[in-house]
């Protein structure tokens, strides 16, 4: 099977594969959330915001996650961030005192789930119908979702790209952290990542630029260039259509990825190895079986959920997305990327 892949490896791409453009742009307008959506999220934020001022005057409210990140497809529950000016040490005791006024509200499901890896509030919000998670001062996660925000406005094949994998990587069950499978954010990353990669290159390294924003949180200093409406059209020159980008990207993870000794980083826009990580070894959980820098906590390995049976399933679905991609005279139904309406 080494054999087969090595064949593999050498793989052109399809001769018709433009033949693909138009439906999978189909698949990726039909994803995107209709406008009454931002105005129904704007709706429930607004409603917390009034709820949460009362009690903690000087708080404030952050959309992150893919709401605002630009990767939501339609009928995504929101991420809500509580933000104070100073460290919480006992979140418990907020978010059981914030489930209570929410429940009073006539919210619904209003469940404090302290004990989870990050803790939240959920609930469900009956005018608008939205599903809602609040977690309190995860700051880093508001500035990666600006992170991935401008990404998202430098070129379009970014947006389209990730729309359709996160789609793939839920029609195929390999988007679950709790079953050893990869985030949405760490897919993400992997798009942008890709793009930085292609020869042009479609996306720059922009934490590598000039530093035109800048924060520091939880001592992690968090530092790019924001002004992305400087950069014209920066990946113009590759004239890559999504179709080859859809490709080449399962292609890549497949059977070009250097599994044993690669990291990748959106952070220096390039592959750096695990050794200079010392992410060799297993330490504790960390395994390390596919690696992801997060671009602002260098330490954090995105890839740490994944296990030596899971990597297995999600190599095992990058190579089948790749040989239908190939081969499949109609890969978006074999994908499972069926038109959404
Ligand atoms: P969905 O559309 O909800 O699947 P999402 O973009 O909301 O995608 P997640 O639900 O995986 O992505 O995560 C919500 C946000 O939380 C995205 C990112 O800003 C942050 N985040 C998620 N996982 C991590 C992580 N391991 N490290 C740092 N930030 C993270
Ligand atoms: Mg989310």
């Amino acid at each position: 099977s080494r054999r087969v892949r090595m064949l593999k490896r050498q793989m052109k791409c399809r001769g018709d594969i433009h033949r693909l453009n138009t439906p999978l742009l189909a698949i990726y307008e039909s994803l995107i959330p209709p406008v009454e959506e931002r105005a129904k999220q704007k709706q429930l934020l607004a409603l917390l915001e009034k709820l949460v001022c009362k009690e903690w005057p000087e708080s404030r409210l952050y959309l992150y996650g893919s709401c605002a990140n630009s990767f939501g497809v339609s009928k995504s529950d929101i991420d809500v961030c509580l933000a104070f000016n100073e460290d919480i040490h006992n979140k418990s005791e907020i978010l059981l005192k914030l489930a209570d006024i929410l429940q009073s509200d006539n919210l619904q499901n209003v469940q404090a789930l302290t004990r989870a890896r990050v803790p939240i509030v959920k609930l469900m919000d009956p005018t608008t119908g939205i599903s809602c998670d609040i977690c309190i001062n995860n700051v880093l996660a508001v500035v990666n979702t600006k992170l991935l925000r401008d990404y998202a406005k430098i070129d379009a094949r970014l947006r389209q790209l990730a729309f359709i994998v996160k789609h793939w990587a839920k029609s195929r069950g390999v988007n679950a952290t709790y079953q050893g499978t990869l985030s949405s954010y760490a897919y993400v990353l992997m798009c942008i990542h890709f793009l930085q990669q292609r020869s042009p290159a479609i996306l720059p390294c922009l934490q590598g630029m000039k530093t035109t924003y800048s924060v520091t949180v939880d001592d992690v200093e968090c530092a790019y260039f924001d002004r992305v409406e400087k950069l014209g059209n920066y990946g113009s020159s590759n004239q890559e259509s999504v179709a080859e980008l859809v490709w080449a990207f399962f292609n890549y993870w497949a059977y070009g990825h250097d599994y044993a000794n690669s990291v990748i980083s959106v952070r220096t826009g390039s592959i750096i190895s695990k050794r200079e990580k010392e992410w060799t070894r297993r330490i504790g959980n960390d395994r390390h079986l596919i690696c992801i820098e997060d671009p602002f906590v260098v330490s954090h390995d995105l890839g740490r959920v994944v296990d030596k049976f899971s990597i297995r399933v999600v190599r095992e679905e990058f190579e089948r997305a790749a040989d239908i991609m190939q081969y499949d005279p109609h890969p978006w139904v074999t994908l499972n990327l069926n038109l959404t309406f």
